[in-house]
């Protein structure tokens, strides 16, 4: 079973969410190492990669790292992953099962003009233009864990800002409790939703309190740069204690609505996907444990971290609940 997990024993801050001079400090660090192309290095990946969600074996994967030369302070044994690893180990069903194919296939994939439509039981139902989103609303760094279900991890600089500030704009009404999130749907330009057997298009949703939480961000871009379309592009939500699959991609739609949402996961598999996907050590997956994961770019496996760390944070919106039971 599971040891105990604090930030003593992992060497991990409950929270790494970086205050912005840190990361502005960070990225003259890594613009003064020309981190782009500079100090990568390669080395083998350790263990058996975890099955997909689909059941399929994943590709064995070729680590590119820099960890070795990025020692800031404020994240202790937690470096950034690579721009390189994090732009090119991708999920994103709507172009392709295979994570290392997903940056060449959504190269094209057109992210202007965009929009978001935001409506349902809200006074100010409104649909914004991507422009308006990055002028309105100012864009923060972000430093977040993010913990597939697959049992990997990474972590990512991303910009963006939290999702309550575009909620509070549309003023949702008393009777809202939840919030559905829909990717858009494109077949010309995404060649996986040529898979019928996944009710397309990807759907989330969040309880309307996690959806107002600070931590709860949408994101516009990560390494200082716009949205990579693999990542996104060019608006996707992160809710950093939760597993990755609840971080919906290229958003068009926000509804906020009364009851749960179904989801593409809750959908096609119930029993081994939750709506909450809170990060917990504690509840395995049916086909794999949750006990430990591999962060992208290391080799060893590290204790998985209850809400992935930021339990100081989030616990408080699951008060009185039963996570083996509402996981
Ligand atoms: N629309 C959409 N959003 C998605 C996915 C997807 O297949 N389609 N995959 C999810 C999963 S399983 C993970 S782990 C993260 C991966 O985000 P990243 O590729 O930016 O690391 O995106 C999530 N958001
Ligand atoms: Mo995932």
């Amino acid at each position: 079973m599971a040891e105990k997990f604090d930030c003593r024993t992992t060497g991990v801050h409950p929270s790494e969410i970086t205050p912005e001079h840190v990361y502005l400090n960070r990225r003259g660090f890594l613009k003064s190492l020309g981190i782009a192309g500079a100090g990568a290095f390669l080395a083998a990946c350790g263990g058996s990669p975890p099955a997909s969600p689909t059941g399929a074996a994943l590709p064995a994967v070729t680590e590119t790292a820099v960890q070795g030369e990025i020692n800031p302070t404020d994240e202790p044994g937690d470096a950034l992953t690579s721009f390189e690893q994090i732009t090119n180990f991708n999920n994103f069903y709507e172009f392709t099962f295979s994570k290392r194919d997903v940056a060449k296939l959504a190269q094209e994939f057109p992210t202007s003009p965009w929009q978001v439509e935001v409506y349902g039981l809200v006074n100010n139902p409104h649909t914004f233009r991507i422009e308006d989103l990055l002028k309105q609303f100012t864009q923060e760094q972000r430093i977040y864990r993010m913990r597939c279900v697959e049992a990997w991890s990474m972590v990512i600089p991303w910009q963006g800002f939290p999702l309550a500030q575009l909620l509070e704009v549309v003023e949702p009404k008393p009777s809202a409790k939840f919030v559905r999130f829909e990717t858009v749907f494109d077949p010309e330009r995404m060649p996986g939703l040529k898979n019928h057997s996944y009710p397309w298009p990807y759907q989330e949703g969040l309880r309307l309190d996690e959806a107002l939480h600070d931590l709860t961000i949408l994101a516009t871009g990560l390494y200082g740069k716009p949205m990579p379309a693999q990542n996104g592009s060019p608006i996707r939500l992160v809710v950093p204690w939760k597993y990755g699959f609840k971080s919906i991609k290229s958003i068009a739609k926000i509804e906020l609505v009364e009851t749960q949402p179904a989801t593409l996961w809750t959908t096609i598999a119930p029993h081994e996907y939750g709506f909450y996907a809170n990060v917990n050590p504690k509840v395995d997956h049916p086909r794999w444990s949750q006990a430990s994961e591999r962060r992208i770019g290391e080799s060893k496996q590290r204790p998985t971290l209850l809400f992935n760390g930021y339990a100081d944070q989030v616990a408080h919106l699951y008060e009185g609940m039963d996570l083996q039971v509402d996981y």
